[in-house]
């Protein structure tokens, strides 16, 4: 049975009441922890098979930001170790939660640091949806005296770039919101673009929030550097194996009002979350082991994740399938 505090977390992610790619992966970790917390009686074996319930429910709740099945996948692998009890398994999971999250906030603190380094004092810089990796760039700059000017956009239909526009001015950031149809109309203006990552395939495609890809030509048309902040964490080990990232496709209602559906029985309308931005339109990825140019994903995929997944590892580990090995 599944904690009704974790049961939670899973629908708060899936509704996107706690959203953005390592908001979700901390979620994740936060819940695992939970769950292993309430976690009553039987064998090591139940545990684990519980605990492994509780991460397929987590990595079902949203199908695009690879750090969910990643920060799942690493908590679980701490099952991996042979326990002679519930309590001595339930510890090394719940060391792993914590590394985990406090692994998470060091990469944004490299990236902000990295991340920075590329932005000059006075440098305009437009920004799409919110990214916790790219808000935390343009915030260091400004923390180190290189002032930039922001281009944020609203991002329907959620409208994340107005959780943008509050952490930047609250952080003292010169940030102006647009409607995403004014990118090209103000990319002339642009020195820089920087936006955040669901999932870095291997071949250095970025797969970020609707409307990424557009920005991408426009800014390609000016000339103009387009950077993407993303963590490790949000490298797909399965697009080594040639997996295609899903893009998850949203309720109607998040683009037109229920009324309107309803008046207009026949209206047919995509909502998809996400689109993909080929490698040619990337400058660079800021990750927190460095600079990288999308052309070297693959090998950061190699270095992070080993010969792990592409050796044929499951998506999610289960004791069944260890057993089989
Ligand atoms: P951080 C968000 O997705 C956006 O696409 C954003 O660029 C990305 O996650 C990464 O965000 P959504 O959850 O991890 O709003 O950098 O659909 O915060």
């Amino acid at each position: 049975m599944i904690p009704e505090s974790v049961a939670r977390v899973a629908d708060d992610i899936k509704a996107m009441r706690v959203r953005g790619a390592s908001r979700i992966a901390k979620a994740a970790a936060e819940a695992l922890l939970l769950a292993a917390r309430e976690y009553r009686g039987g064998s090591v074996e139940d545990f684990s098979r519980y605990m492994v319930s509780v991460g397929r429910l987590l990595v079902s709740t949203r199908p695009t930001a690879v750090s969910l099945p990643n920060a799942v996948r690493y908590v679980l692998a701490a099952l991996r170790g042979g326990f002679s009890s519930v309590e001595e398994a339930r510890a090394a999971v719940e060391k792993r939660c914590e590394q985990l999250a406090s692994y998470i906030d060091r990469a944004v603190e490299r990236i902000a640091e990295i991340g920075s380094g590329v932005l000059r004092s006075g440098d305009v810089v437009l920004t799409h949806c919110n990214s916790v990796a790219a808000v935390s760039v343009l915030v260091r700059a400004q923390q180190k005296g290189r002032a930039v000017r922001v281009y944020a956009t609203e991002t329907r239909p959620k409208f994340q770039g107005l959780v943008t526009y509050r952490m930047l001015s609250e952080a003292g950031v010169d940030v102006t919101l647009i409607p995403d149809s004014a990118v090209r109309s103000v990319m002339r203006e642009v020195d820089k673009v920087i936006v955040g990552a669901d999932a870095v395939a291997a071949n250095g495609a970025v797969v970020n929030k609707i409307g990424t890809s557009l920005i991408a030509l426009a800014a390609s048309e000016r000339g103009v550097d387009f950077y993407v902040a993303a963590e490790t964490y949000k490298f797909s080990p399965y697009t080594v194996v040639g997996e295609l990232v899903v893009i998850e496709e949203r309720s109607p209602s998040e683009v037109v009002e229920e009324s309107f559906i309803r008046a207009h029985p026949r209206l047919a309308v995509r909502n998809p979350s996400f689109d993909v931005t080929a490698p040619e339109y990337i400058t660079a990825i800021i990750t927190e082991v460095g600079l990288i140019p999308p052309t070297a994903a693959a090998i950061v995929l190699e270095e992070v994740y080993g010969s792990g997944p592409v050796s044929g590892e499951p998506l999610l580990w289960s004791p069944e399938e260890d057993a089989a090995l």
